[in-house]
């Protein structure tokens, strides 16, 4: 099996089933690491009774306590890479990103791409039942980190996104600094940095209809501060260098590219 869908979870007992069900139920083959960071709702508990419906497609990673998105994925991304896997896939457990937009995803990496971003800002991308002030914060960070990175992603903050395995081993993985809507940006801008195409997606994001958000004003300062501080890495202090693993990747890297032309 080629293809990882990574969901990290935190209290989304709502969801975490229809969620699991709506992957499995895609025509094309993927399988599924729930990283649960030990749930007070027993969102975990309900993944182990699917267990034994999918014992060979369906992984779970608990850890103790909230911890953050991007650790949870860096966590995921490591065993994917440790199990083989040539496709790797974030998306949340609460619908907002829709399963069957996967295949699209897979089909972008797949003709070239090393990253797929599904985005809601390029053309016949959108956003659903948003309300106002939660489109106008997220399209004003995706302005902002723009301007101040210079970086050609429209939708830099999205959470729904496909890595070939060769741009994740590419990235020192433990040089990532953020953890919330920073670490989307960041691991965009480490990929580009590195040289790797990003090929945006457009799909439809929907507000989620069941369980409660995770967002709140420490990720939205970590937003704002990080995109300054990779500006200034990249400016001052070698953030490519830094970023980069000490693996022979450079090869297959521009394999990639060149593909993506
Ligand atoms: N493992 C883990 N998962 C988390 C953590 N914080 C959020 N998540 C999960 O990450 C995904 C995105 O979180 P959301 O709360 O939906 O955040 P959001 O999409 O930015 O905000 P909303 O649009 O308001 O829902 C969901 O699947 C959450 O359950 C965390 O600290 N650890
Ligand atoms: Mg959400």
């Amino acid at each position: 099996m080629e293809k990882l869908v990574i969901i990290p979870t935190y209290n989304e007992k709502e969801n975490i089933a229809s969620i699991i069900e709506a992957v499995f139920a895609l025509q094309q083959q993927f399988h599924v690491l729930i990283i649960d960071d030990g749930s007070p709702d027993g969102t975990a508990e309900i993944v182990k009774t699917l267990f034994s419906k999918y014992p060979a497609q369906l992984f779970l990673e608990e850890r103790k306590g909230k911890s953050g998105l991007g650790t949870a994925y860096i966590h995921g991304f490591r065993w994917a890479l440790a199990k083989g896997y040539q496709f790797i896939f974030e998306m949340d457990a609460d619908f907002s990103h829709n399963p069957a937009d996967l295949q699209r995803l897979y089909e972008a990496c797949k003709s070239g791409a090393g990253v797929a971003v599904g985005s809601r800002y390029v053309k016949n991308g959108a956003v659903e039942n948003w309300p106002a002030n939660r489109i106008a914060l997220s399209k004003g960070a995706s302005l902002y980190t723009r301007l101040i990175t210079w970086m050609p992603v429209m939708d830099p903050t999205a959470g729904f996104v496909c890595y070939r395995r060769e741009v994740l081993e590419a990235i020192n993985l433990s040089a990532i600094h953020f953890v919330g809507y920073a670490f989307q940006i960041e691991m965009k801008f480490a990929a580009w940095k590195l040289g790797f195409v990003i090929k945006e997606v457009p799909i439809t994001f929907k507000d989620r209809k069941l369980g409660d958000s995770k967002m709140n004003k420490g990720i939205i300062k970590e937003g704002v501060f990080g995109v300054i501080k990779l500006r200034w890495l990249s400016l001052f202090k070698n953030y490519r260098n830094n970023v980069k693993s000490g693996d022979t990747v450079n090869f297959q890297r521009q394999e990639i590219i060149l593909e993506g032309e």
